[in-house]
């Protein structure tokens, strides 16, 4: 498993331009509106340097990264979920994304037409959220429908699931998030829109990057009060810097005053909203990267690797990433005594590189 996110946003946003950037792709962009159709779907490897070093001392000739999926499509419009613009068909396209990121507009760039007339990042940010808590209702309708068919003649497993549709149905009308365990089940079963985890990507013009932040202070406030993570980037130059050869990048970031790359920054905000680690195997050949949600014990971090390792597990070695690179090699590193064993469950840290023992 790895990590999978859906761009939404208005049409001129910039989506495809943060695509683009992403995945080293070339899928149009253009000044009008509607430019993407058909979903653009791209995967990025996510180089880990932890990864390649603890493979070398390992003696590991093959090294296999963990992967992010985006999901780019057609801009929404207010009335997408009644069918307005190329209407909400495209939103099933990213129904099994792990979480959303939002692209809101905030370059100014007059040739390019913003489909509202104005630049002004709150209220698009609103009426994409509108539409997606819209598309949900319709979700949630469908399925009352089947399930008040279902529960007449049905148990009380099946009154019950209508019972929590009902409470999500009057939650999603008055635009908040259902409150009760059983409505939050429901939401999860349907795959709803508004309730994946979302990451506000900011699409500021280069020029604003260092000087504007205060504007949008309301668009910082909004994210804080949601508890949803917002970027501040500018996907066009991005996507310029990326053509770049490495030294290069980084004599530009420094003149724009950007510390970081952002697509890096952008990856790893996925991560933690999330709340994602990375921990590693190294065995025969292979030194391999996996994304686990933070927490996740021993045992079920085998059954990532193979459903015979959950099965049969007995134990796992650990050792930190820097403590096998210090140590030269494993042999040294279980001299020396850095290697634990750990039981079931033991919580697999960020950046362990794990040895899993079991019966076959
Ligand atoms: N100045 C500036 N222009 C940008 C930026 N990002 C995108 N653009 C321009 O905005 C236009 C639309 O960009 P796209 O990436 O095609 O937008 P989209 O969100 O994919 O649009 P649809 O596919 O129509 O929904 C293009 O002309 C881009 O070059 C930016 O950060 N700064
Ligand atoms: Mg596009």
């Amino acid at each position: 498993m790895s990590l999978q996110c859906g761009l939404v946003g208005l049409p001129n946003a910039g989506k495809s331009t943060l695509f683009n950037a992403l995945t080293s792709l070339r899928v149009p962009v253009e000044k009008y509106p509607f430019s993407t159709v058909e979903p653009n779907v791209g995967v990025i490897t996510l180089k880990d340097t932890r990864l390649e070093r603890a493979a070398v001392v390992a003696g590991c000739s093959r090294v296999t990264h963990a992967w992010v999926r985006f999901v780019d499509i057609a801009g929404l419009v207010a009335g997408a979920s009644r069918g307005e613009g190329l209407g909400n068909r495209f939103l099933a396209h990213i129904r099994e994304m792990d979480a959303l990121i939002h692209v809101v507009r905030a370059f100014k760039a007059g040739d390019v037409p913003h489909p509202l007339g104005q630049v002004d990042p709150l209220r698009d940010i609103e009426l994409i959220n509108t539409e997606l808590y819209l598309a949900d209702l319709q979700t949630v309708d469908k399925q009352i429908m089947k399930s008040s068919k279902l529960s007449k003649g049905g148990g009380r497993e099946e009154k019950e699931f209508l019972a929590a549709l009902e409470d999500l149905r009057a939650a999603l009308a008055r635009g908040v998030s259902p409150d009760t365990h059983e409505a939050k089940q429901a939401a999860n079963s349907l795959n709803l829109l508004s309730c994946k985890p979302r990451l506000y990507l900011l699409n500021a013009g280069e020029e604003d990057l260092e000087s504007n932040q205060k504007a949008w202070q309301e668009v910082l406030n909004l994210a804080a009060s949601e508890g949803s993570r917002i970027l501040i980037m500018a996907a066009s130059l991005e996507e310029e810097l990326k053509r770049l050869p490495v030294d290069e990048q980084q004599e530009m970031r420094h003149v724009y005053g950007m510390q970081e790359n952002g697509l890096e920054l952008l990856v790893r905000e996925a991560y933690r909203l999330l709340n994602l680690i990375t921990f590693f195997t190294v065995k025969g050949e292979e030194a391999k990267a996996w994304t686990a949600p933070a927490n996740t014990r021993a045992r079920q971090g085998a059954g990532k690797v193979h459903s015979d390792m959950e099965r049969g597990f007995i134990k796992a070695e650990v050792i930190s990433w820097e403590g096998l690179v210090e140590a030269g090699s494993l042999a040294r590193a279980r001299e020396k005594g850095l290697v634990r064993i750990e039981g079931k469950d033991y919580p697999l840290q960020d950046g362990d590189v794990v040895l899993f023992h079991f019966r076959p």
